[in-house]
């Protein structure tokens, strides 16, 4: 993967290896309680698992945000007015070019973590940003406050219009309905989960016995999260890039957080970060919510 500068995105040392997930794994599973970045799931096949899991019967939020997309265009366009540049993932480039024969595309690959330099092409023109999925949900609040602030720094916030950014965050429901969210009969969510530790045997050289390891989705109350976890099943011993772990049966390697939102906690989070929300939606059955919100400008009086 390179950036819009050409600069390399992956870094790999001279066999090959991802230098960062080598040090997020080792680091992760040097620590207690064991914990990996979830970032980390999405090589092909846990890719190809994503998608699928957006189809399976219990996990809602892919069908309910897309409802609210589909259903809510024209707020959307009287709220947003024409003339903002949007831009997209090089992987939807394409399609997009081809549904949309008038609209330009400019596809940018980049770490959104930091500030992205947009092409020239959009440069004068006032942004909005589309942040859908609850991605944001997967940070914790602090890490998610500063991905809102780089973001209000990419779409140039304090430069002229203020951007708008429109932002998919998943609902706090009964926590039964989430944990089969994340832990759906067919087993695609569990094998997303476990494909992580294959990843690691194949990337980093690790030794980690697949059959000692259970998922788990649990409900966290007092952070209002889901929380995804690979359980020993078994004491177990194992090796990564030539460093030795062990684990106890019951320890787990924490491999994702899905945090959940109330309207109060979704708009704290934004202001936080530096968006005054604008509007906010949710699916006819109240499960997920997507808002509009617009930067917010500096100020030091109340
Ligand atoms: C794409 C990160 C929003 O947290 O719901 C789905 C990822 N993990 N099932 C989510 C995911 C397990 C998903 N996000």
């Amino acid at each position: 993967m390179t950036t819009d500068t050409g600069i390399a995105l992956v870094e790999r040392d001279e066999k090959g290896v991802d230098k960062a997930f080598r040090k997020d794994v080792l680091a992760g599973l040097g620590q207690a309680p064991k914990a990996i970045p979830a970032r980390w799931f999405y090589d092909e096949e846990g890719s190809r698992l994503f998608e699928r899991i957006t189809q399976v019967g219990e996990y809602y939020p892919t069908r309910a945000e897309t409802e609210i997309l589909g259903s809510r265009g024209g707020d959307f366009a009287e709220l947003i007015g024409p003339g903002r540049g949007v831009d997209f993932l090089r992987e939807s480039a394409a399609a997009l070019g081809a549904k949309f024969p008038g609209l330009p595309v400019h596809p940018v690959e980049a770490d959104f973590m930091r500030r992205v330099s947009l092409p020239d092409a959009v440069a004068a023109l006032p942004k909005l940003g589309f942040f859908p999925g609850s991605t944001i949900g997967n940070m914790v609040p602090r890490t998610a406050v500063d991905l809102l602030r780089s973001m209000r720094a990419t779409l140039g916030a304090d430069e002229g219009a203020s951007p708008l950014l429109l932002i998919g965050m998943d609902l706090v429901k009964d926590s039964g309905v989430l944990e089969s969210a994340y832990d759906d009969a067919e087993g695609v969510t569990a094998a997303f989960n476990m494909n992580l530790l294959t990843r690691i045997n194949r990337e980093l050289g690790g030794t980690i016995p697949a059959d000692a390891f259970a998922h788990e989705a649990r409900w966290n109350d007092d952070l209002a999260r889901i929380e995804m976890h690979l359980v020993a099943t078994r004491d177990v011993a194992f090796e990564v890039s030539g460093e030795r772990f062990t684990m106890q049966r019951g320890e787990t390697i924490h491999t994702e957080n899905s945090h959940k939102f109330t309207p109060r906690t979704a708009s704290l989070l934004l202001l936080a970060g530096g968006w005054t929300p604008l509007e906010r939606w949710t699916d006819a059955k109240d499960q997920f919510s997507v808002l509009l919100a617009r930067a917010t400008d500096q100020r030091e009086a109340p």
